[in-house]
C-alpha cells in the first residue's frame, strides 16, 4: 500500500532565520540539511560573530542559554537551539523525513549515530580548539585546560578510527541512506580540517566516504556559502594571529 502525501509547498512556508556563523563546523550541520530539504531560499541568516564573543553577549543569551549557534528562529518568535532539534525540525516539516529517519528502527539508529558522532569525535575537537589551541582568543577563552583539550583531541582522533571501522561495512554512517548522523560526522571533518588535526592515513574507508560526500549539492552549496562569507560583519572579524 502507498500512502500519498499531499504535496509541499514551499512558498507558503513563512520565512525562518537561523542565527549562525558563515564557517562554523556546528552551523554547517544545519545549512547542509537545509540544502538537503530544498529550505535554503526559506530562510535569512543572522550572523552572530564569533570571534568578538557576540554569542556570550546578555542580548545573544536571551536567545540561546547555552550561548552557543546555531539557533532556528520561527516566524513566531519561537526559538529552537541545537542541531540535532533544528534538523529534526526541518526534517519533519515537509512531512517526508529523509534525515532523521521514517521507520521506528530508523530513527533509533540515525539517532544513536548523531549522538556518537558528537561524542566521540566533533564535541571532542570542539574542545580540543577551545582548550588547547588559541580559539577564539582571550577575550572569548576565559577558561583554558589545555590537558583536557589534548585527551579530547587523542578521543577525537579514536572517533575517526570507530567511524572508519563503521563505514568500511556501510555506504553511510547509520545505514544504508544519507542521514542526520552523516551530517554529524561531516561537521566532525569540517572542524578537524579547522585545526588541522589530520584523518590518520588508514582510515581509507572514512576517508572515501568523506570524497564521495562532497559531490552532494548540499555539500557543494555550503561550499559555496562559506567562500561567500559573512560580507556584513567581515570587518568585524578579529582572526588570532
Ligand atoms: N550542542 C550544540 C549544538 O549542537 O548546536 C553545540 C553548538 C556549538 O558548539 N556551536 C559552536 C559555538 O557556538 C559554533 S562553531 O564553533 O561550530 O562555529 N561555539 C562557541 C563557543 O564559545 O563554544
Amino acid at each position: 500500500m502507498t500512502i500519498s502525501m499531499p504535496q509541499f509547498d514551499i512558498s507558503t512556508l513563512p520565512v525562518m532565520k537561523i542565527h549562525d556563523w558563515f564557517d562554523g563546523p556546528y552551523p554547517a550541520r544545519v545549512r547542509i540539511a537545509l540544502a538537503e530539504k530544498g529550505l535554503l531560499s526559506r530562510v535569512e541568516f543572522i550572523s552572530v560573530n564569533l570571534w568578538t564573543g557576540q554569542h556570550k553577549t546578555p542580548d545573544f543569551l536571551a536567545i540561546n542559554y547555552s550561548g552557543t549557534l546555531p539557533v532556528l528562529e520561527l516566524h513566531d518568535g519561537t526559538l529552537i537551539a541545537e542541531c540535532t532539534a533544528i534538523t529534526q525540525y526541518l526534517d519533519a516539516l515537509d512531512g517526508n523525513p529523509t534525515l532523521t529517519g521514517q521507520t521506528p528502527l530508523e530513527k533509533g539508529l540515525i539517532h544513536m549515530m548523531t549522538k556518537r558522532a558528537e561524542i566521540e569525535f566533533l564535541d571532542a575537537v570542539s574542545v580540543y580548539f577551545h582548550h588547547a589551541t588559541a580559539g577564539l582568543g582571550p577575550q572569548v577563552e576565559l577558561y583554558q585546560n589545555p590537558e583536557w583539550g589534548f585527551r579530547m583531541r587523542d578521543k577525537a582522533v579514536r572517533g575517526m578510527r570507530y567511524f572508519d571501522s563503521l563505514l568500511e561495512h556501510r555506504p553511510f554512517v547509520a545505514g544504508d541512506a544519507f542521514s542526520m548522523g552523516d551530517i554529524a560526522v561531516l561537521g566532525g571533518m569540517i572542524f578537524a580540517a579547522l585545526v588541522k588535526l589530520p584523518v590518520p592515513d588508514e582510515c581509507t574507508a572514512l576517508q572515501a566516504w568523506h570524497a564521495r560526500m562532497q559531490e552532494r549539492p548540499s555539500l557543494r552549496e555550503w561550499r559555496a556559502m562559506v567562500e561567500r562569507g559573512a560580507p556584513q560583519t567581515k570587518e568585524n572579524i578579529h582572526l588570532p594571529s
